[in-house]
């Protein structure tokens, strides 16, 4: 039988393990990405591993998170990610340059390869055929020192596409409508392959949109193959030589499959305050809208930002809309600049912003209070714009373009005839905007500013734990919601003493106090808990504040890995309905922890005042050895 794409990747990548869904493997790496606000992190981690370069053929750190300097942390953070790429033989892609995702599709992906990145948008790198997955940043600094990156095989669940999109319909309505219909935990444990006839009519800038919010259903990566499009896509970026075919075998045998009759989608919106919360544009149509943003991982690219100059050309936003645009990459920028597309968009009122992720991480771009923002963006998480009680809506350029003309929700469709796009032959860029490491590296002194604090010790872990469940929170609680960005927040993403000062501080703003005063305790959650930014904080920091252990219904995939990686016991009920019977401030013990996990136990008891409910501990044997040292720095340091 033959192989889907992911599998003929996976093969020729695999060191450990059998692939056979469920079982753990270890694959080798080939490219790492790392961006400032989980990157510092990252180095500081690689660091302690004492290797003196990294043993990728390729890593690239970006600065495209933390570019707001409102006092000195973020400039320092940007020089001391400059001085360790430098020393560490890690390429510096600057503050300006723009998001990870699109300069590494322009300037580094390569079909074929295995690239990790400590962002969970990593998945953007399927749209060239690369088998791209977003992980916690120690599993980068892992592999940055040389070893292999471990993941639980997962099923591949094939998307068959026929069809051709309708005019004012493009990749963003694809993934939304695959969120519409299977909901923000339909991909867990799975990688999306996309084939069939549908493909052709699939632009790279559509297949990046679609692979770059594979993670928002939850997918571990979403594949494309290497085809005719991915050529011209390299071609155009001087970079054919890069290019080959590669596809899954005809006979392939997917896990599951999905068919995708691309005609049959229309221009949708996700609703506050999930991805997955989605209607169609035309249900919506009317709704006054007080922001409209066009950019992001998800939708800044060089088309993006040309369709929504399309649609303005010779019109004004409307008077009370803020119409914002942050260009993908410092190349969208320079290439929308050559082609007009920039001029229309001044002159239309557009407030141009530089290259980067800014408000998508609310890194500046909050909302007033009680308005509606509309973006074109990822992530639509309670509070992570910046604003608390925010209602920000997620919808492509296109729908973007047509609210911001109207200052109210309108379906695109309304315009009249889509227009056409034209692209330069090669899209112009200077190579020099990338920094090689520096030739001398014995001689560059890495520059550690008084924001940048040493990692934080963490304990093995203990004989058996106990506390007290210190918050009990329902499904599909974000790590933004656990530790939220925001410009007030992300500077602190280097120092994790004060970082953890705002564990849950859009939930609950008492809970640092609560976990200070008890010493520390257990966290209660829902289904998909943890789901979204990559962000080890998430996991460090409640750890730093003594939260040892972790019950909930489900757990996203990279949350689950960041608790292990950080000493944290992930379990799950056995019986969901003993989610509702466990409360705030419930007495809890896990007696003999250290040695259930160590005898490979699944099943652990756990008492609930006194009461006893069975939980689950879904980890392989190496994640046990990590949990028992603390951590797995802890454990490779042991090693
Ligand atoms: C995100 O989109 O949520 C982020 C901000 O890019 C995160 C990374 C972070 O929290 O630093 C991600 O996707 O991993």
């Amino acid at each position: 039988m033959g192989h889907t794409l992911a599998e003929k990747i996976i093969k020729e990548h695999l060191v450990e393990g059998e692939m056979r869904p469920g079982a753990e493997i270890g694959i080798r790496v080939d490219q790492t990405l790392t961006q400032d606000a989980t990157g510092t992190l990252v180095y500081l981690e690689f660091e302690s591993l004492g290797i003196p370069r990294v043993r990728t053929e390729l890593s690239v750190s970006y600065v495209d998170h933390n570019i707001i300097q409102t006092d000195f942390k973020n400039a320092e953070d940007h020089r001391f990610l400059q001085s360790s790429a430098a020393k560490y033989g890690v390429c510096l892609s600057p503050p300006g340059n723009g998001v990870s995702h699109h300069v590494h599709r322009e300037r580094f992906g390569i079909p074929g390869k295995v690239l990790i990145g400590a962002d969970s948008h990593t998945t953007t790198g399927g749209c060239l055929g690369m088998l791209a997955v977003g992980v916690g940043g120690a599993e980068v600094a892992m592999a940055m020192a040389g070893k292999p990156l471990y993941l639980t095989f997962p099923k591949i669940w094939g998307i068959g596409l026929t069809g051709k999109l309708k005019p004012w319909v493009s990749g963003k309505d694809v993934i939304l409508e695959l969120l519409r219909r299977f909901s923000a935990k339909g991909g867990l444990g799975k990688i999306m392959e996309f084939f069939g006839p549908g493909l052709a009519s699939l632009d790279m800038s559509a297949r990046g949109t679609i692979a770059n919010m594979g993670v928002d259903i939850g997918a571990t990566a979403a594949i494309f193959p290497s085809d005719d499009e991915t050529r011209s896509y390299l071609t155009r970026n001087r970079r054919e030589g890069d290019w080959k075919e590669l596809r899954a075998d005809p006979d392939a045998h997917y896990d599951e499959v999905t068919e995708l009759d691309l005609s049959s989608i229309e221009p949708l919106v996700a609703c506050p305050h999930n991805p997955d919360n989605v209607k169609t544009a035309a249900e919506l149509d009317g709704m006054d809208v007080a922001q409209v943003i066009i950019g992001s991982s998800t939708n800044g690219s060089y088309r993006d930002l040309m369709i929504a100059a399309k649609v303005m050309e010779g019109k004004k936003a409307h008077d009370t809309v803020s119409f914002e645009i942050n260009p993908g990459s410092r190349q969208t920028l320079e290439n929308v600049a050559m082609m007009g597309g920039f001029l229309t968009l001044i002159h239309a009122g557009a407030r141009i912003h530089q290259s980067g992720c800014l408000g998508c991480i609310g890194m500046g771009q909050a909302p007033a209070h009680g308005t509606v923002s509309l973006r074109t963006m990822p992530r639509n998480f309670r509070g992570r714009s910046g604003t608390k009680d925010d209602a920000v809506y997620l919808c492509s350029p296109e729908t973007a373009a047509a609210s911001a003309l109207f200052g109210k929700i309108t379906d695109p469709r309304k315009l009249g005839t889509y227009p056409e796009i034209e692209y330069p032959e090669v899209y112009v860029f200077n190579e020099d905007w990338i920094i090689p490491p520096a030739k001398n590296p014995e001689s560059v002194e890495i520059i550690r500013g008084s924001n940048i604090k040493p990692f934080p010790h963490l304990g093995p872990l203990e004989e058996s734990l106990a506390g007290e469940v210190l918050l009990k929170v329902s499904d599909h609680v974000s790590t933004d919601l656990i530790l939220p960005g925001g410009n007030r927040i992300l500077p602190l993403r280097s120092n994790i003493p004060a970082i953890s000062q705002f564990v849950f501080d859009v939930v609950d703003e008492s809970f640092v106090a609560r976990a200070q005063e008890k010493g520390g305790g257990i966290i209660v959650g829902g289904e998909n808990y943890g789901q979204g930014s990559s962000r080890e904080h998430a996991a460090l920091a409640p750890r730093y504040l003594g939260v040892r252990a972790k019950i909930v219904k489900s757990f996203a995939r990279i949350h689950k890995s960041n608790l292990v990686n950080f000493g944290i016991v992930p379990l799950e009920f056995m019986d969901p309905g003993d989610y509702d019977n466990i409360n705030q401030g419930d007495t809890i013990r896990i007696s003999a922890i250290k040695e259930r996990v160590a005898r490979g136990d699944e099943v652990i008891p756990v008492s609930v005042n006194g009461k006893e409910i069975e939980t689950r501990l879904v980890i392989s044997e190496r994640e046990r050895r990590i949990l028992i040292a603390g951590g797995l720095l802890n454990q490779a340091k042991e090693a």
